[in-house]
């Protein structure tokens, strides 16, 4: 058999093509998960000691720089811990087909969804209605080492990256049994296939599902499929995909790996084969509208909540 007759053959390569995504049908080893869970839970209390006080974040507003980045990123004190997603078998096999030869490592990061009882009143009032929830700038800098969500509307991944090319996929693992109340991942079946369009989306609620205008006069149905399952649960994600959380509504935060993944430069892969299935552009100039020159929220809408 050739290479592009395995890729074409792997079932993550069709079910990019078809749908968007692939779900590891055994996910990844569940007990290395909740180990490493152990030791992220043993560093910080997840609630509302992570925040600045009011009057500590108007003395010094941040909305930019404060995600993990090199040097300030929990995941370097575990790097020796990540062998269980990095080396799983079936996530190097589905990486392979995917990406080929050489595939890089973009970034790897914990996400945390933060309940809503650790999310003071006055920040909660704030960000009422904003579309993307990263609450990073309301987080004191010691602990921007983690991303932290209350909720992020429907987005592709690609929308970090203006004028990138979409060779890359999102690898996202659950450490922990995600159910519905979780803040778990609500997934745009077949959306995708408009290719790079601008962030916040044209999105209208139906019986069957979410009506998505690409803006350039398309239109189609999409299917939610909401992401739930047990510790290990792993999941990715083509760059174009739809995708967002709801703000958690559970007792007990909600911790994630999310990797990036890309193909090596000049390599050809399954998803060259996905990307010349799309209908669309697969990079924009400029992927979201919803920020002012400050990067602070200046669109008030949020179209998950209706999930
Ligand atoms: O984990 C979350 O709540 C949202 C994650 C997400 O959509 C992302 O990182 O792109």
């Amino acid at each position: 058999m050739s290479a592009l007759q395995s890729r074409r053959g792997h079932p993550a390569v069709s079910a990019f093509i078809e749908h968007g995504f692939h779900v590891f049908p055994d996910g990844v080893d569940r007990c290395a998960a909740g180990a490493l869970l152990a030791d992220i839970r043993a560093d910080r209390a997840f609630d509302g000691s992570l925040f600045l006080s009011e009057a500590e974040f108007d003395a010094n507003p941040q909305y930019t720089g404060v995600n993990p980045m090199p040097g300030r990123n929990l995941l370097e004190r575990f790097e020796d811990r990540l062998g269980f997603v990095e080396h799983d078998p079936g996530v190097v096999e589905a990486l392979g087909a995917m990406l080929g030869e050489g595939y890089q490592l973009v970034n790897r990061k914990v996400v945390c969804g933060v309940p809503a009882s650790a999310v003071p009143a006055w920040l909660k009032a704030r960000i009422e209605g904003n579309p993307v929830n990263n609450l990073g700038a309301w987080v004191r800098p010691e602990y921007r080492d983690v991303t932290y969500f209350y909720g992020i509307d429907f987005h592709q991944d690609l929308i970090d990256f203006k004028d990138r090319e979409a060779d890359f996929i999102t690898l996202y693992i659950y450490l922990h049994p995600v159910g519905a109340h979780d803040a778990p991942l609500f997934l745009l079946e077949d959306s995708h296939k408009f290719g790079a369009t601008v962030f916040p989306h044209d999105l209208k609620r139906e019986a069957a599902g979410w009506r998505y205008g690409d803006g350039r006069g398309g239109e189609m149905l999409c299917r939610q499929h909401l992401l739930t399952g047990d510790a290990g649960y792993a999941a990715m994600w083509h760059a174009c995909t739809l995708h967002g959380t709801q703000p958690d509504a559970a007792d007990n935060e909600r911790l994630s790996l999310r990797y990036l993944y890309a193909k090596a430069p000049g390599v050809t892969a399954g998803m060259d084969e996905v990307n010349a299935t799309l209908g669309g552009p697969i990079s924009l100039k400029a992927t979201r509208q919803d920020l002012d020159e400050r990067g602070a929220a200046q669109v008030k809408h949020n179209a998950v909540k209706q999930a």
